[in-house]
Parts: C-alpha cells; structure tokens; sequence
C-alpha cells in the first residue's frame, strides 16, 4: 500500500488531483529536510485534532458564552487550550482564537490604538516582522511607523537607539520580537523604554513561544501589556494565533479578535492548541526545546568554522541568519535558496541588516533547527546537515555536487522519519 492510498484513501477514491498533491506534500516533507525557522512537524495527535470534525462548527462567542447552540465540546476544547496556555507561559489572560500571529497582533492594535497612532519597532531587514509596521501591511497603512535597528557592529539590537527613539518619536505603542533575529530579546529594557514614553508595549513572540515555555528564552509575559504568538512554530501546536495580556485588558482583547477581527473561530486549529499545549506540558517537551537551541548552536559553530558570516556572530535560540556577502559575494540568498532545494534542504532567503538587494532575491539565507529536532537529529546530524548546507553554497550551479549532497539528504530522511508510520520508505505515489 502507498503512502497516498494509507494516508489519504477517502480523498483518493473520490478526488484524484487532491489526493495527490496531499501524498505529495506529504511525501515532499518527510524526503526533504525542513530547515525553515518558522515551521515544525505536529504530532499526529495534533493532526488528528485539526482534521476532527471541529471543521464544521460555528462557535463565535467564548466558552460558556455562544452565539450559536451545540458548542458543549467546542467549548471544552477551547477551555482545554486555555487552561493549558495558562500552565505553560503564566499569564493573566489568554485569547486562543486568532486564526495567525499576525491576527493576534491585528487584534491587540484594533484595541488600543487609533488610525494614526504611532508605533516603534524593529525594521524588517533587522529582523521585525511585516505586521510590525511594514508599508505592505495594514499596520504601515493605518499607523505612523518609526524603527529601530540591530547595531551594525555587533548585530544585537541597538537598545541606546530605542531608547532615543522612544524618547523622540513618543510612541503608543512599543513593539519588540522578531522573525530573524537570533539572539534573547531584552524585554525589560523595552519595557522601560515604553514606560518612559507612556507606551504600551506589544512582545510578539511567535518564534519562541516554545522556547519560552520550557525556559530556554526569556519571557515576556507579567513585563509587557500584551504578548501575543503563532502556535505552529516552536511550541508545536498547529497552526494558529494566541493572545496574552494582563486581566485589564481581557475584555478589550476579546472584543478586539471577535467581532473585532475575526468571525467563527478555527475550532478545528483550536482542537490542535488544546492537544498540542498538552504535549508541551509533558517533560520531555523541556528536552525537545533545550535540544532546538543545541543544535542552532551546534550549526552555527560549524557555520563559523567554514568561514560564514552569521549575523551576531551566533544564537541563543533556533535559528541562525547567514549573511552571505563576505563568504559568498556572487551567491545571493534567492540562488542559495533555490540550489540547497534541489538538494532537499527547504530554508528560506532572508534580508539582512543593511540590506541592498531586494527582499525577492536577498543577501542571506535564515537556518532554524525546531522542525529537525522534532525529527531527533542530534548534534552529529546537525553537522552533516551544515558540511552539506556549506557545500552547496560553494557550488550551487554545479549539479554533480547537488545530486552528492542529496543522497545525503537521502540517507538523513531514511534515518530520521516524521511519522512512525513513515518509518520505511513509501511507495511511489507522487
Ligand atoms: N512567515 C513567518 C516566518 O517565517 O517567520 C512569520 O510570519
């Protein structure tokens, strides 16, 4: 029996095309190495749950508190996930329904700011996020936008400068968190900064709400106003948005993500908070995350040891940023990206501070280990995976050495599966 027909059998028999482009996505991840920092791979309990029949239900409102009848499991499920963010992060109020991190972050702007308010944070080519203020978001459009940056120097952000821009620009709102900055973020320094201007102080850690919840960075949470995060990235629940906040704020931000923001919640993605927030609660999620920022560290030492230029000169967390402009002038991120895909390793180009080139073709590549680990590579595959990441970006025209590199890629798949039953390799279904 093949992969598709065992995985996706009802779809197949009914529907031919989807069925597969399912087994072959299925099959793409499981023959290639996700080295994407933002992405993970769920349990198949989380799977389970986000394809439940959750799918099918209306459940706007809150637990207790529906517009609609038949939501007594809805509302256990999403309880459950509440109860669960509670356990894990700390803090006073919890929102599990916004549909993304950047519907998070929408719904904390729509309850405390006004179209024209300002907002202060990190520049994108530093490391921000698009729904930080980037004019092709709403955030750029609809607010006054001021940035500051990573020092040139050291690659860390440049907190002097925050302080004089928050000092000058007399924001409302302060934002801190990242997309790809790879060191700890200083959340109280921030803070302090946003307390001098009389701002609120937004910490989006849709990266790191995992690390977070096993200790492995610090948090955020009882020192900003607002944290908020995507739950399918270190955390591994699914994909999804969360919301925290102090008591203060929790009718604001409910309000805010319905009717505010959203409609009907995702209940299905819900179901997936709720049993994935489980699963970090067990220890062994503890081992996972410490095991995430080893293994960025392990990348980074070899990175270095060959000659490549990471932005802050290492990490803290998951993921390292390349900039490539010493050690590959003539590569640019687009061209690494797309050679190191030929060779089954799935990463992304990035911008880096100081950025010329466009953000379509970009001057960096970001590495991030969460998806990996979720595998159980271990230090000694980690570097096997960087010797290859490292000679594709020596030759990445020469196709002899991308084929070499993917019967590596080949072995590591083999060895390390997704899924038990993933175990042996799949028939041809794609
Ligand atoms: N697209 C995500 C990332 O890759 O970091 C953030 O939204």
């Amino acid at each position: 029996m093949t992969d598709a027909t065992h995985r996706y059998s009802t779809v197949a028999a009914q529907d031919p095309a989807a069925a597969e482009a399912l087994a072959g996505e299925r099959r793409r991840q499981r023959e290639t190495l996700t080295l994407i920092a933002s992405e993970n791979h769920v349990s198949e309990a989380v799977l389970e749950a986000q394809s439940s029949e959750l799918a099918n239900k209306y459940a706007e409102g809150y637990p207790g508190e529906r517009y609609y009848a038949g939501c007594k499991h809805a509302d256990t499920l999403e309880q459950l996930a509440i109860d669960r963010a509670h356990e894990l992060w700390g803090a006073d109020h919890v929102n599990v329904q916004p549909h993304s991190g950047t519907q998070a972050n929408q719904a904390v702007y729509l309850a405390t700011l006004e179209p024209g308010d300002q907002i202060l944070s990190l520049e994108l080519s530093h490391g921000g996020h698009l729904s930080h203020g980037h004019p092709a978001n709403f955030t750029g459009q609809r607010y006054e936008v001021e940035h500051y940056h990573v020092d040139a120097e050291t690659g860390y952000i440049d907190y002097d400068e925050l302080d004089k821009k928050a000092a000058r620009f007399d924001p409302d709102m302060v934002v801190s968190g990242s997309s790809a900055y790879p060191r700890y973020i200083d959340y109280e320094r921030i803070q302090a900064a946003a307390d001098a201007a009389d701002a609120l102080h937004l910490a989006d850690v849709a990266h790191t709400t995992g690390l977070i919840a096993a200790g492995e960075h610090p948090s955020p949470v009882g020192v900003a106003d607002f944290v908020t995060g995507s739950t399918q990235k270190t955390i591994r629940a699914g994909r999804g948005g969360i919301i925290m906040s102090r008591e203060k704020w929790a009718d604001e931000i409910d309000t805010a993500v319905f009717p505010g923001a959203q409609g009907g919640p995702l209940m299905h993605n819900i179901a997936g908070k709720a049993v994935g927030f489980g699963e970090a609660l067990e220890p062994a999620f503890e081992e996972y995350a410490a095991n995430v920022v080893r293994n960025a560290e392990v990348l980074a030492d070899r990175f270095q040891g060959h000659g490549l230029s990471l932005v802050s000169g290492g990490t803290d967390k998951h993921l390292v940023l390349v900039d490539l402009r010493e050690s590959h002038p003539d590569v640019t991120g687009a061209e690494a990206q797309d050679a190191l895909e030929q060779a089954g390793i799935i990463l992304n180009k990035n911008t880096v501070p100081g950025e010329t080139r466009s953000p379509f073709v970009a001057s960096g590549i970001r590495v991030g280990t969460p998806a990996l680990t979720t595998r159980g590579f271990g230090p000694e595959a980690i570097e096997t995976v960087a010797d290859a990441i490292i000679r594709v970006l020596d030759s990445p025209g020469e196709e002899a050495t991308l084929e070499a590199v993917f019967e590596e890629v080949r072995i590591l798949y083999d060895q390390f599966p997704i899924y038990e039953d993933q175990a042996h390799p799949v028939g041809d279904d794609d």
